[in-house]
């Protein structure tokens, strides 16, 4: 079952393609939590393009939660299919022992999380019990099959971890000081799989990974929030976008070059912990600025928020207003990482540039409201990206 003949590729649209032979590494088989989620995705992607045999975890839900992986989803039926989703939770720890005792995975990418930092703020007792506990349930799950020999183990760390500033930029050695529910949850998680590494000799490693985006990235984070509401507000769909902290600083880049950080995390002979970043940190105001001006439109700052330049004086519209309810309870003010160590034993560097980036990501999101909601067919002022949570 674990022999794979068919090799594929991803096309445009993220389309898997038969492909030449060369691109299979071996016929591994990997197990990914969280492939309904934005780097569960291009995980999954790249894995079935390497020649994967690739099993996902995903969450019942009331609605369609799988459309970031529909392209790749084949009939089970279909003897050349290799991509198959079990239901399943972090927070139940049987079912991890029966979907890994089925699956017998070379590799766990554990990517599942709830993954935003201010609602982590609403439900913090969840958010440790998937984030923090979930991840010691699938070590654990691990140990009692007898896998510890078998399966490497990828754990989604976070930046979120380095939280109030102890210095820049942030690398490996840099102490943590988290600052959210979630940062503390993800901390436990951190230390469990480095205690289970040590303890039991696991191949067991950690990302400190940087924010990444996407035109996948959910639409309450802050980045895929602006680039809708650009493309909306261009549109005549929305009047205004409503954001928190302007002045916070972020290493942004893109999940397609951070999923592949990942899988080449577990290709090393010995598990490790490490940085992936761009090194380089803007602020949200400028994030704002990029996403506008792909839509032709300048921004121009005021006392109130910022207001579109020459009409803010003719007409007084403001296109972005500072909401409170945005603000955090304790902020994360300054992220820039310091990939070096990923360079020198990985290979690994990011590709695409935060200007590239943001123009993919308003692209998408034009081409995506056009087709969804013609202009005028929504009334203006709605929030299209303004969904409660962030
Ligand atoms: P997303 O929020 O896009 O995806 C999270 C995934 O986890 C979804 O598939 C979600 O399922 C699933 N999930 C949530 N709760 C549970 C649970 N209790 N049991 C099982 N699955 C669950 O996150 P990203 O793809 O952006 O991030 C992937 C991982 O990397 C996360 O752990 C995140 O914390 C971490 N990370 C992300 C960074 C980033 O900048 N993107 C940076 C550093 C770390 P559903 O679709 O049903 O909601
Ligand atoms: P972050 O991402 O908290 O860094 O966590 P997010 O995009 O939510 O916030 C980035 C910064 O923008 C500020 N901000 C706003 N954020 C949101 N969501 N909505 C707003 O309206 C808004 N206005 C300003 C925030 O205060 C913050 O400073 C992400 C997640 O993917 C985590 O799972 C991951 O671990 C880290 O990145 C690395």
């Amino acid at each position: 079952a674990t022999l794979c003949y068919v090799s594929r590729r991803i096309g445009s649209g993220g389309r898997i393609l038969p492909g030449p032979k060369e691109n299979i590494v071996s016929a591994r088989t990997a197990l990914i939590t969280g492939i309904t989620g934005q780097d569960g995705s291009y995980l999954a992607e790249l894995l079935l393009a390497k020649g994967y045999i690739v099993h996902g975890i995903k969450r019942r839900s009331s609605s369609f939660n799988t459309q970031r992986i529909d392209h790749l989803y084949a009939d089970p039926h279909d003897p050349a299919a290799r991509l198959f989703l079990h239901y399943g939770d972090l927070t139940d720890a049987t079912n991890l022992i029966r979907i890994l005792q089925e699956t017998q995975p070379d590799e766990i990418y554990n990517l599942g999380a709830q993954s935003h930092v201010q609602v982590s703020f609403e439900t913090p007792e969840y958010t440790g019990n998937s984030d923090g506990l979930g991840t010691l349930r699938l070590l654990e799950a691990i140990r009692i099959l007898g896998l510890t020999q078998k399966s490497r183990f990828y754990q989604a760390s976070t930046s979120e971890l380095y939280g109030k500033v102890q210095a820049v930029p942030q690398d490996e050695t840099t102490p943590f000081y988290p600052r959210s529910p979630y940062a503390a949850a993800k901390l436990y998680a951190y230390w469990i799989v480095v205690n289970y590494r040590e303890a039991y000799g696991m191949h067991a490693s950690n990302g400190i990974l940087f924010n990444h985006e996407s035109p996948r990235r959910g639409e309450t984070f802050v980045t895929r929030k602006i680039t809708r509401a650009a493309a909306a507000i261009a549109l005549g769909q929305q009047e205004c976008l409503f954001l928190g902290n302007l002045d916070a600083r972020r290493d942004w880049g893109h999940a397609r070059d951070f999923v592949e950080g990942m899988w080449r995390i577990l290709q090393q002979d010995t598990p490790d912990d490490y940085v992936l970043a761009t090194n380089e940190t803007h602020t949200v105001r400028s994030f704002v600025e990029r996403a506008f001006a792909e839509t032709g439109v300048t921004l121009e700052w005021d006392g109130t928020g910022v207001a579109e330049r020459g009409v803010c004086t003719q007409s007084g519209r403001v296109l972005v207003r500072i909401d409170p309810a945005y603000f955090r309870p304790t902020e994360v003010d300054l992220l820039i990482g310091n990939p070096a160590k990923a360079q020198r034993q990985l290979g690994w560097r990011h590709t695409v540039t935060l200007p590239e980036m943001v123009a993919e990501m308003v692209a998408h999101d034009l081409a995506e409201l056009r087709g969804a909601r013609p202009a005028g067919e929504t009334p203006v002022g709605i929030m299209l990206a303004d969904a409660s949570g962030g």
